[in-house]
Order: C-alpha cells, then structure tokens, then sequence
C-alpha cells in the first residue's frame, strides 16, 4: 500500500517535475557523496561548494549564495489562516486558497531538469515524546547538505511516517531566485511549508523558523506547549549543581554568545543545549522541559572569534560525521581559508569577498556579507550539555526574556508572578543599532523575540503562555536582562560577556531563595550587595544605576506598549490589560 508519504511525494513530483528523484538515508556517505555533486554544480558565482583547506578547517566548504538572497525576508513571509484575525497583526496573510494557487503557479515545473531531495527528518530527538516527524523536499544541493547538519535526517524516520498523515510537509525549491517570483508560505492547519524563490538559511531550511517556530508554535498552541526562539542552557554552580535556564533575545542581541559563554566567575560554567530555539513541554512532574528540536547552530560569522566566542570557533573547526558550511564569507585565496570581519589575525592584503570578487581593505567596504554564516553541528560543541541528547529534555528553572536598551531596563529584573512576566515577555523591545538599516535607537518590539516567528495571532500566542503558566505546579521564574544600558557619555555600564554569569548567579540564587530583592514598580531588582562583584571594578554609583527604575522614562514607556498593543484590542487577554493598567498607574 502506498504510503500518504509516498503519495505526497508522488504529488509534488508531477507538479515540480524533476528530472531525478533522489530519497535521503542520513548515512555518513551520503554527506560526501552530495558535497562532491555540489561541487561540480556550477551557479552564477561559482559551484556550489568550494572545498577549503581541510587541515586548519577540518570537513569545511564555502557556499555563495545569489547576492540578492542573503537574508530572511519578512515582507514575502505569510502565515496563512483561513482569516487574516487569526495570522494576526504580526504577519503576512493571504487566503489560503488563492495563497496556495500563487505557489503551484511558480512550482509548476520548477524542478526541471534538476535532483529532487526528498529529506526525510525529525524536529527532536526520534525517541522523544516532544519530537515530530517530517518530511520536505528541494532541489538545492547546499540546503540538502544544510538539513543534515541542522536536523536529524535520515532513512528511520520513514518508518515514523508510515502509517500516519500528520507530518509537517516542506515543499522548497530556490525557483528562478527571482526576488519577484519568491515566497516563504505558511499553512499551519495543514503542517506545509511551501517556499519558492530563495535558497537563503532561515527562507530554505525549513526544519528552522518555518517548521520550528511558525508551525510549531500553532501546533503548541493546539496541543499545549510553546516553540520559543530560546537558548537552551545549563549553568553549572561552584558545588557541581545545575540549574537549566532558557533565554529569548532578538537578533543582535548576543543570543548565541551567552549559549556558549565562557564564565567570569570563577567556579561557574555554562553547558550548551540550543543557541536559537526551545520546545517547552510540561511534564508529568508539573515543571516546564525544555528540548532543542534542531541539531546545529546556523549563526553569524563576522563578529566571531576566539576572543568574543572561543567555544563557537573549537567548534566550526573541529569537522566530524557532518561538513562544516560557510555561506557569503570572504575567502583568503592564499591559504584557502575562510575569512570575516572580526576575525583573529591581521587583515590579509587579498581576498575575494563574499560574491568571488577580488578585494583589498583599501576598497573601504565589508569582504564577507554581514549576514554571512556558518552551519555546525551542534555535537562538535566542546560544551554540549548531557541533556542536549535525552528525550525528554531537561527542566526550565528560569525563563530569561532580553533586548537591547540603552536607557530604561535595569541590568536584571524579576518578574512578580508569572502573568506578569508574560507582560515583560509581551512588551519586550530592542533598540535599533548601526548595523542596521534606518533611524538608530528606535524601540522595535518584539514579544519574547518572536515577532517574526509567531505562526498565529500574537493576542491568542499571550493568552496560551498565560494558560501554561496555570497548567505548570512548579512554573519556572520569569526574568528580563538588559546587557546594554549606558551612563551619561554612552558608554555601557556593564561589561557583559562573560560577566553576565554574574546575572545568571543572582538569577540561580533567586531561584533557590539564597536572596532576597528590592521590590520596583517595574519589577523585582537585586540588592547591590546580592550581585557577586568580587574582581569587577565597578563603583557603588554605576551599580545603583545600573538597576535604577527611572520613574519618568517608564511613563514614555507606557505610552508606547499601549500603542503597540492597540491592533490587538478584540483579543488582548484581559491579563495583559491588568498587568498594562496596573504599571500604568504605578508610574503616572
Ligand atoms: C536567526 C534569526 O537566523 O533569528 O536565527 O534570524
Ligand atoms: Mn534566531
């Protein structure tokens, strides 16, 4: 009997029409057999993979991708519901019919006369009572090879599939990388993923922001749990104890460096489980677990190195049962090796920047794209945490929600209870930077960092995190942090990196009920003599202020969360209107 799997590979097969069919087994061979296949693929920029030196970078391969497909894009992004309430403000929405007729338009023969990976994977852990089983399709070599790396692939878990419907299909193809014949669609009625148009990470590995967090996160509010965009990490006190700890912060914010900080504070250490997204499950014992569904880390590359993040550059160099993917890095052609801004050593005098072109530092523009990645995986970390491989996760003491404020958000804060951390949650925001476009130092907000990301309305996202909360007897801690808050000059107050252990300490010692906390209209705040400050040279003043609740900035603040939680007024949970009225009232 043929399989709905099969069928609806069959069903895509004659609407791509491909010229082969290729299904993957996720053995060993297979990842070399398919980068020798990319690189003797040709593209406008070269083949697909570029080999590098493999004995300073051990199984690693240069991607360029199209140089008008570089980054996620959010206004061909749509999540779409049967009606545009329940997407939501956050996002896209067109209807699902005509939706889905737009994208059989541009996949009508899309494959053709190239391979169709049929990518059987799995989201999790295959033994875990959290994973879920799926099953996608592409013609892009490097997202094939992209997909072992970020998600556990392979021929076991067809037999997941076999005698079931209800595994979230992909359908990707990169099209004719025509940004006007490109979109990334969503149904999460139906678990599909349909994207055409775009060979980029976030936009072509669907496992990622699509499956993981868009559909994952309508499927958790179904079922009842969350997909979150959440570091997964275990911090590890002098006496050997571990407390588990997740942690939402919006890009640029240093999500992956706290994943894999090496401590400050002597005797303390962090043990890695995810650098970017959590499935949260309550358990049989009423506390929230925490799983990694993928199983690599697609980060950033200008920036890293073995002083900002030692354990992130072991790991890109270590090579083991999977390659290492660099994708738009500039290449020293020299020695064959990657190379970006921000990376230890000198400038070498000659490179070709992330399109192939010749480039020198006289040329005064940047040699790798500022989004320029490398895919890892997430077992050639040298601190991955013996949770990272157990079904069932591990349990959350403590939920972190972050940004980046200069003014505002003390350095830590406590939530009172558990509605109003959601509300710290709901009105998260970050300050725009000189990275990116546009007006710097403009609050964008975005909830628990998943204002991209969220599959559904975010008013229906606020009342399911409210209802967890009351289904959990033992409910982590909520915190929010703010590394980035300045003095007078601008300069920032607290030294971060490392030091943020200092943070995760007195956030542990919370937990446990080691210390007490000063109580603020904003939220609970650290005594200056409960943040362990041994070895920081850092006056009393700068201390207090760094956890100064500014009366009269927090009424600015106000005024703003009620104007961006307005488009959401029909369905705002009336917790999220008390927890506004009541801080409303306290700093007016
Ligand atoms: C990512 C993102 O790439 O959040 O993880 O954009
Ligand atoms: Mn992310």
């Amino acid at each position: 009997m043929v399989s709905a799997a099969e069928r609806w590979i069959e069903e895509q097969e004659r609407l791509a029409k491909p010229a082969h069919v290729y299904w993957m087994d996720g053995s060993e061979g297979e990842a070399w057999r398919l980068l020798e296949i990319g690189m003797n693929e040709e593209r406008l920029n070269g083949p697909v993979f570029l080999k590098l030196d493999q004995s300073k970078w051990p199984t690693a391969y240069l991607h360029r991708s199209c140089p008008n497909d570089v980054a996620r894009v959010e206004q061909l992004t749509l999540v779409c519901h049967p009606t545009k309430e329940d997407s939501g403000p956050n996002n896209n929405w067109m209807e699902p019919e005509k939706a889905k007729k737009v994208m059989a338009k541009l996949s009508d023969g899309c494959m053709a006369g190239r391979t169709m990976y049929v990518i059987p994977y799995m989201m999790g852990h295959p033994d875990s009572p959290y994973a879920k089983a799926c099953l996608m399709i592409t013609d892009s070599t490097y997202v094939a090879v992209s997909m072992r790396i970020m998600t556990r692939v392979g021929t076991p878990i067809l037999e997941k599939l076999r005698n079931r419907d209800d595994f979230i299909k992909g359908f990707h193809s990169i099209g004719t990388l025509d940004p006007n014949r490109r979109y990334i669609m969503h149904f999460p009625r139906e678990g599909l993923v349909w994207s055409v148009g775009s060979g980029y990470g976030g936009n072509a590995l669907l496992g990622k922001k699509c499956v993981s967090l868009r559909i994952g996160s309508y499927l958790g509010y179904k079922q009842g749990w969350l997909a979150e965009h959440m570091v997964i990490m275990g911090v590890e006190d002098s006496r050997g104890k571990k407390t588990y700890i997740t942690a939402a912060l919006p890009s640029a914010c240093g999500k992956t460096n706290l994943a894999m900080m090496e401590s400050a504070l002597p005797g303390y250490r962090v043990w890695t489980l995810g650098d970017d997204i959590a499935w949260l499950n309550i358990g049989p014992d009423g506390r929230l677990w925490a799983i990694n569904p993928e199983a690599g880390y697609f980060g950033v590359a200008p920036g890293t190195s073995m002083k900002t993040n030692p354990n992130m550059m072991k790991t890109i160099k270590r090579g083991a049962f999977n390659p290492t993917l660099f994708t738009n890095v500039a290449l020293n052609t020299d020695t064959n090796e990657p190379w970006w801004e921000g990376l230890d050593g000198p400038v070498p005098e000659r490179l070709l920047d992330w399109q192939g072109r010749p480039w020198t530092p006289a040329d005064g523009i940047k040699a790798a794209h500022p989004n320029s990645r490398f895919t890892a995986s997430i077992i050639n970390s040298p601190m991955l945490d013996e949770g990272a491989d157990k079904p069932q996760g591990v349990p959350i003491s403590a939920i972190i929600f972050g940004g980046r404020r200069t003014q505002l958000i003390p350095l830590v804060l406590e939530s009172f209870n558990w509605a109003h951390g959601v509300f710290m949650g709901a009105r998260m925001g970050s300050e725009t930077t000189a990275a990116a476009t546009g007006k710097v130092g403009v609050v964008r907000r975005d909830p628990m960092a998943m204002r991209p990301f969220c599959g559904y309305n975010m008013a229906d996202y606020w009342r399911h995190y409210l209802n967890m909360g009351s289904r959990m007897s033992r409910p982590p801690r909520i915190f929010g942090v703010n590394w980035f808050r300045t003095d007078e000059q601008g300069k920032f107050l607290w030294p971060g990196f490392g030091d943020n252990m200092r943070v995760l300490k007195w956030i542990i010692d919370r937990v446990t009920g080691a210390v007490s906390a000063r109580e603020t209209p904003a939220g609970l705040v650290p005594r200056v003599e409960d943040l362990e400050t041994t070895g920081l040279d850092l006056s009393k003043d700068r201390l207090e202020k760094l956890f100064e609740v500014n009366i009269k900035d927090w009424t600015t603040e106000v005024d703003e969360v009620r104007d961006y939680l307005k488009p959401y007024k029909g369905r705002l949970p009336a917790e999220i209107r008390e927890q506004y009225e009541k801080l409303t009232r306290q700093v007016r």
